[in-house]
Parts: C-alpha cells; sequence; structure tokens
C-alpha cells in the first residue's frame, strides 16, 4: 500500500508529467551530481542552471544566473487562499481556494515534461524540536534542490519520520516557463499547502523558506499559540561571560545578515550566530519565551558583502566544511572566473560581466551585479555559529528588536514602555522599501515587524495574537525599535552601524541588567549620552542629538499615516492599539 507521501507524490508527477522523478537524500555527494547535471543543463536562454567558480579562491562556489524577470520576490503574484477573505486582511492578495486551485492546475499541467521531478524531505527545525516541521517540496529544478539542501536539513530520515501520516507540510514547484504572466505563489493555509510557479529565484521556489516557514507557519502559530517571524537571532556574551539571546526583526536587504554575525568593536563583547531571516517563538515551560532558527543556511544579499562590513560571511563563504556555496546574479570576472558585486574588497576588476552576462563596462549606471543579487550558504561553515544553534529547545529569549529603515524620523533606538506598547511600536513600523521584492525601491511603507509581506492571516488579528502571547509569558522580553539608518541634512548616516551596533546592544543589556537609566519621550525609553557606550568612536554631542531627536512636526505626519493604515483593519485591530496611538496623539 502507498502511503500518503506516495499517493501525493504519483498525483502530482500525473499532473505535471515528468521525465523521471527522482527522490533526493539530502546527502553531499547527490549534491555533487546535482551540480554536474546542473552545469550540462540547459536553464534559460542558452546558459547553464549552474557554472563552476574558481575553486582555488572560492572553494565549492557556483554560479546561477536566473531569468531576468525573475531577480526577486514578486508580492503582487503572491496569495494567500483561505476560504474567507476576511481571514487574509486588507495587506494580502486573496485568491479562494477552489479557484486558485483549478488555475494552478491548469498551469502545472504537463509543466515537467522533458524534465527530472525532485522530490525534496525535510525537516524545518531540528529532527528532535518538539517544534520542528517535517516537509516535502517538489521542484524540477537542480539549483532549488541544491539550495534546499543547504537551506533546511534535508534527509530520507523525514520520510520515516512522515511514515503514513498525511500531515506534512507539501510544496510544489515548478520554474514553468518563467513567464511572470504565468508566475504564481499559491499558499493554502488550511491544508499546509505551497504551490508556486512561473520563478526560480528565492523566496517564490525555496518553499520552505518565507512560503512555509513564515507565511504558512504565522498562520499554525496563530491556531497553536505560537510566533512565526522575520528576525535574526543571535546571542551577545558580555565580558562577564554572561549570554543574552535576542531577536531582531528587519525587513528584507536591511542588514539583518551582517548584525546576526556582527564583530563587536568593544572589547569583551562577542555575538554568537544563530540565524539570520527567520524564528519560530514558542511558550517554554517555563514560561519564557524560547527561539529557534528552523533553516540551515543564509539566503543573503551580496552586495555591500565585505571584509569590512562583514569579515564572518566572507569567512564563511571561503569555508570548505559544507558544499556547495552558490551565488546567484552576482557580476562575474571573466579573467579570473570569480564572482563580484559593488562593495568587495580589492579593486573593481577589469573584466566583468554583469548580472545579465552583458559586459559591464566601469563608471555604467547600471550595477554590474544585481542589487538583490544572493549568496547560498550553510550556517554550519559560520565560525561565529552559536553552540546552541543545534539545541532542540531553542534559546530562551531576552529582548525582541524591531527595526525598521528610516532616513529620517526614527532614533538609533527606544526601549518600548512594556510588552503591550512594544507591539504598537512594532505594529506602526514604516521602512523605505528595498530591492529585495519587485516594486519601486526607497518609497515608506508599513511594515509591522518587518512583517508585510509575510503575515499568512489578517495582521489585526496578528497583532492581537502578539499581545496574547505576552500575556501568556511569566517573563516578558523588553521590546525595542531600532533604525541604523538615520542621515544627517546632507544624506550622511548619524551612525556608524555595522560592528558599532554592539554599542545598542550592550545598553539593551544594561538596561536588562537595570545598571543604566533611560530617557521617556512621548515614544518611548531613549538613552541618555553619558550612559551609553561611546569609546572609542566619534560622536559629538550634537550628532546625538540628531540621532535621537524627535521631530514633532514629522511624527504628527507619521501618525495620521499609521492612522490610515491601523484603519483598514476595522475591528480586527486591537483596541490597545488605538488607545497607545491616541496616547501618542495627545503627547505630540
Ligand atoms: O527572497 S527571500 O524572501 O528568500 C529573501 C528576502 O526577501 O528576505
Ligand atoms: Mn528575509
Amino acid at each position: 500500500m502507498a502511503t500518503p507521501l506516495e499517493k501525493w507524490v504519483e498525483e502530482q508527477a500525473d499532473l505535471t508529467k515528468p521525465k523521471k522523478i527522482h527522490w533526493c537524500d539530502g546527502s553531499e555527494e547527490e549534491a555533487r551530481k546535482l551540480i554536474e547535471t546542473g552545469i550540462k543543463e540547459e536553464n534559460i536562454e542558452g546558459t547553464p542552471v549552474f557554472k563552476e567558480l574558481n575553486q582555488n579562491t572560492w572553494p565549492l562556489s557556483y554560479y546561477h544566473k536566473s531569468h531576468p524577470t525573475d531577480v526577486a520576490r514578486t508580492e503582487h503574484l503572491t496569495f494567500i487562499c483561505h476560504n474567507e477573505n476576511d481571514t487574509i486582511g486588507p495587506t494580502n492578495n486573496w485568491m479562494h481556494p477552489d479557484e486558485a486551485k483549478e488555475k494552478m492546475k491548469n498551469l502545472f499541467n504537463g509543466c515537467m515534461k522533458g524534465r527530472t521531478m525532485y522530490v525534496l524531505p525535510y525537516m524545518m527545525g531540528h529532527p528532535d524540536s518538539p517544534y520542528a516541521k517535517a516537509c516535502v517540496q517538489i521542484t524540477d529544478i537542480s539549483y532549488v534542490a541544491v539550495s534546499m539542501r543547504i537551506m533546511t536539513r534535508m534527509s530520507k530520515k523525514v520520510i520515516e519520520k512522515i511514515g503514513n501520516l498525511n500531515n506534512f507540510v507539501k510544496g510544489l514547484h515548478s520554474v514553468g516557463d518563467f513567464n511572470p504572466e504565468r508566475r504564481f505563489i499559491m499558499h493554502f493555509p488550511e491544508e499546509n499547502l505551497v504551490q508556486s510557479i512561473g520563478s526560480g529565484y528565492g523566496g517564490n521556489a525555496l518553499l520552505g523558506k518565507k512560503c512555509f516557514s513564515l507565511r504558512i507557519a504565522s498562520w499554525l502559530g496563530l491556531k497553536e499559540g505560537w510566533l512565526a517571524e522575520h528576525m535574526a537571532l543571535i546571542g551577545v556574551e558580555t565580558p562577564e561571560g554572561k549570554i543574552y539571546y535576542i531577536a531582531a526583526a528587519f525587513p528584507s536587504a536591511c542588514g539583518k545578515t551582517n548584525f546576526a554575525m556582527l564583530e563587536s568593536t568593544l572589547p569583551g563583547y562577542k555575538v554568537w550566530t544563530l540565524g539570520d531571516d527567520i524564528v519560530w517563538l514558542n511558550i517554554g515551560s517555563d514560561g519564557r519565551l524560547w527561539a529557534m532558527n528552523p533553516e540551515t543556511g543564509f539566503f543573503g544579499v551580496a552586495p555591500g558583502t565585505s571584509l569590512k562590513t562583514n569579515p564572518n560571511m566572507m569567512k564563511t563563504l571561503k569555508n570548505t566544511k559544507f558544499y556547495p556555496v552558490l551565488y546567484t546574479n552576482t557580476a562575474l570576472n571573466l579573467d579570473t572566473n570569480e564572482p563580484w558585486w559593488e562593495g568587495l574588497d580589492g579593486d573593481i576588476p577589469e573584466n566583468l560581466i554583469d548580472w545579465q552576462g552583458k559586459k559591464w563596462e566601469r563608471g555604467s549606471e547600471n550595477k554590474a551585479a544585481h542589487p538583490n543579487s544572493r549568496f547560498t550558504v550553510s550556517i554550519y561553515n559560520c565560525p561565529t555559529l552559536s553552540e546552541e544553534y543545534d539545541n532542540p529547545n531553542g534559546v530562551p529569549i531576552s529582548a525582541i528588536i524591531l527595526g525598521s529603515k528610516r532616513t529620517k524620523l526614527l532614533p538609533l533606538i527606544v526601549e518600548a514602555f512594556n510588552w503591550e506598547h512594544g507591539v504598537f511600536c512594532g505594529a506602526r513600523s514604516g521602512s523605505e522599501t528595498t530591492a529585495a521584492a519587485a516594486h519601486s525601491v526607497g518609497v515608506i511603507r508599513r511594515d509591522p515587524m518587518a512583517m508585510l509581506p509575510f503575515c499568512g492571516y489578517n495582521m489585526g488579528d496578528y497583532f492581537k495574537h502578539w499581545i496574547e502571547i505576552g500575556k501568556k509569558l511569566t517573563k516578558q522580553p523588553k521590546i525595542f525599535t531600532a533604525n541604523w539608518f538615520r542621515t544627517d541634512e546632507n544624506g550622511k548616516f548619524l551612525w556608524p552601524g555595522f560592528g558599532d551596533n554592539i554599542r545598542v546592544l550592550k545598553w539593551i543589556i544594561d538596561r536588562i541588567e537595570n545598571k543604566v537609566d533611560a530617557k521617556e519621550t512621548p515614544i518611548g525609553l531613549i538613552p541618555e549620552y553619558n550612559q551609553f557606550d561611546l569609546n572609542g568612536i566619534n560622536l559629538s554631542k550634537e550628532k546625538w542629538e540628531k540621532l535621537f531627536n524627535i521631530d514633532k512636526e514629522e511624527w504628527k505626519t507619521e501618525v495620521l499615516e499609521v492612522q490610515k493604515f491601523f484603519n483598514q483593519f476595522g475591528n480586527h485591530l486591537p483596541v490597545e492599539l488605538t488607545n497607545y496611538l491616541e496616547k501618542l496623539k495627545t503627547q505630540l
């Protein structure tokens, strides 16, 4: 008798009609074979799926170029298919599950003709963790199969774990014909199912990532009493040897990866890495909030990554522990066969081709590497990996940072008055958009908890859920908002950022340990200049004032924007948030 898994795979094969079916075991040997296949396999416009890079200087590394129209998440083609429109709220695209299924059935029909169907069994979370989830993704491109090996715990054992059960998370993916007209990413939260066609790009195609571990998982979290969040996860070790675990939300392409492997500029402080993108937060039996990263790799933005901005990532990329390391849509140095991107150390190479394969002229307006070009690399390569990373129980959280990217308005760091106020601060957050999604870059949009594109249900209910979680905790983590991106009147960043962000982390820990005071403002508690460690950097009082200035006029405009945003949620919006907004209005 076929198991539910075997039956499901058979049904998908009947629909998509592949030439053959390959069940992956997640081994290194298999990944090597997949890469070999990819090198010979034509992808788009005559380019192969993989190209081997210089193995002397960039060991284990391979290059992948995606379709020029397929370089970022496509939020307008991403749908959440609950039965009721109301369940997804005003910030998601909705389609009725029946309609979506019908549409996708037509698109999937015969789409794998002549191709291999890869069946990928994987876990999100450590297999021994009570919070882990068993998943299976089907795909028809070796790039996704190899990427999923890096990003998840892929293994045959997952098949045994699933056994005769049908509750595994299902993902059906095909690159289709890469036509944006026939590109859809459909989520069926009630069925633990994702269907994606027409894209080979990261968040659209690696279905364990944003599709399952955030959109579907956030819905599971609502029903089961936990949170799935778009956060980095770190441990900060103090000179006394104590480690505080901190989870930090930032929108895509706002430096979460750099933050996750921050190299401290303060003597005695060290940051340990646990994750750079997704955190699942559960209430432990001790009533504390426990966090784990369900992923096992980094899918990070390449441009701007260097020995100066993120030395630990450069070491991670060059580490030979885990095979392989992938580069997607970067530029290529034709003389040396090395990947290249804007911001990489060293001189700009003479002989570059850009991410579209065209010769790149120095001084050209266009970037050589796509601004959202990425590397895919195992977390086990990371020299600062926390010893607790594989702990099935996760780590207890002492603080949550809810970050935004704002060149104006928002101070470097603000402590919320309490958990509920923290939820309000996260809910009202807005950020400048980046190249991680296909839309105009640099405009401000509301992005609560950096989850706007990733919350699988009505965000009004999501805010309520956060408040409810807080009530259940016996020891609530402190909540902070952070903004590394504030500029002066000449457009220059006021805060050095990167390794110096440890100073902000130190202040957070000092607040947890009750070692420093904070100044009360209408938006929350801010540090005192003389109680914040600025040793070794040159930050004048004048600059500090600009960094923490709360401009009432700017905030009045902001409050109106927040009001507009909140209004959309109608009676789904928790009254606590309305109250905090009213209070803020009065105080301004
Ligand atoms: O494309 S991903 O969603 O995987 C990366 C991101 O945008 O955060
Ligand atoms: Mn992300």
